[in-house]
C-alpha cells in the first residue's frame, strides 16, 4: 500500500498523467497517476490518504524544485495535470450521497490568478459534503463574483490566491461584493495568505486547507447539527 502511494507522489512529481501519457519519455508505457490512484480507490485506501500522502506529496516536492528553479514552468503543468487527472475519481470517493445541500458555494481564484489546483481542492471537498458549488475557474474579476452573488443570493464566497501579487486584487473583490452585500460571507485561501491580512481586506475567514473551510462554515452556519 506504502508502495503504490509513494508511486503516486512520484508520478504526479514527474508529471506522469496516464500510461498513454508520452511524457516523461522514460516512463513510456508505464502506469501514471489516473491508473495508480484508480488501483489504491480499489485495494481501499481512503481518498484522504491518497490525497495528503500522494498526490499533495508529489506536488510538494516539485514545488521545492521549482522555487529552487531546478525544475521550469512546464514541468510544474505537467505535475498539476497529473494531479487534477485524479481529481474526479477522488471526488467521487468523497461524496456522501447526501442530497439536500448545505447551502450555494462560490468559488473562484481571484483576477490576474492562474493557479487552480488548491482552489479545485477547495471544489472538491465541499462538494463532497454537500455544498453546491458554482466554480468561476480563475482570473476571476470582483464584477464576475458580484454577478454569481446576485444569481445566487444567500450564497458564501470563497476566494484563492497563490501569488502576492493577485492578493490585492482579492482585496478589491471582497470589498466590491462586501459593499453590496455587507452580510455575505467570505472565506479565503491560498498559500501566501494569512489571517491578519484577511482581516484587513475585510474577509470572514482565512482557512490554511479545505478542511477549515467546511468546519467554521459548520460552526457559522450550525450545519453539523442539521
Ligand atoms: Co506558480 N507560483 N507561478 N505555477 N506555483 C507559486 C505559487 C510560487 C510560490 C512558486 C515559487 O516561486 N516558489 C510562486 C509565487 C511567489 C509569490 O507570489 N510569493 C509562483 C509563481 C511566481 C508563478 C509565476 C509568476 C511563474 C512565472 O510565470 N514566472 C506564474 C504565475 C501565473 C499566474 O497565475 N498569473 C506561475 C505559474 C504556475 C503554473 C501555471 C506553472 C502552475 C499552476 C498550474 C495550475 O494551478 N493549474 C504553478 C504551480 C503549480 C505552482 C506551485 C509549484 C504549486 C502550487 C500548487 O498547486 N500547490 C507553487 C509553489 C508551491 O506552492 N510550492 C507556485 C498545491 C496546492 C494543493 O496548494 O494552492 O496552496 P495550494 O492550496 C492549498 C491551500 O493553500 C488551500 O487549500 C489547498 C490544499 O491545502 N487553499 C485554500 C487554496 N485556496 C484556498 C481557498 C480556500 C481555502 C483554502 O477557501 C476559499
Amino acid at each position: 500500500m506504502e508502495n503504490l502511494i509513494s508511486r503516486i507522489a512520484m508520478c504526479v512529481e514527474r508529471g506522469k498523467i496516464n500510461k498513454n501519457s508520452p511524457y516523461p519519455k522514460d516512463m513510456l508505457g508505464e502506469d501514471g497517476v489516473e491508473e495508480l490512484v484508480q488501483q489504491a480507490l480499489a485495494m481501499g485506501i481512503p481518498a484522504g490518504k491518497i490525497l495528503e500522502e500522494g498526490l499533495m506529496r508529489g506536488m510538494s516536492v516539485i514545488g521545492k524544485k521549482f522555487s529552487k528553479n531546478e525544475v521550469f514552468v512546464p514541468d510544474v503543468l505537467m505535475s498539476a495535470r497529473a494531479m487534477n487527472i485524479a481529481m474526479p475519481y477522488l471526488k467521487s470517493a468523497f461524496e456522501t450521497g447526501e442530497t439536500k445541500h448545505k447551502g450555494v458555494f462560490i468559488i473562484g481564484t481571484v483576477q490576474g490568478d492562474l493557479h487552480d489546483i488548491g482552489k479545485n481542492l477547495v471544489r472538491m471537498m465541499m462538494e463532497g459534503v454537500g455544498w453546491k458549488v458554482i466554480d468561476l475557474g480563475v482570473d476571476t474579476p470582483p464584477e464576475k463574483f458580484l454577478q454569481a452573488v446576485k444569481e445566487n443570493p444567500g450564497a458564501v464566497v470563497g476566494m484563492s490566491a497563490l501569488l502576492t501579487t493577485t492578493m490585492i486584487n482579492m482585496g478589491r473583490a471582497v470589498k466590491v461584493l462586501k459593499d453590496e452585500n455587507p452580510n455575505i460571507i467570505i472565506v479565503v485561501g491560498g498559500a501566501p495568505l494569512t489571517q491578519d491580512f484577511c482581516d484587513k481586506i475585510g474577509a470572514d475567514k482565512y482557512c490554511p486547507d479545505p478542511q477549515a473551510c467546511i468546519e467554521y462554515l459548520d460552526e457559522k452556519l450550525n450545519l453539523s447539527r442539521n
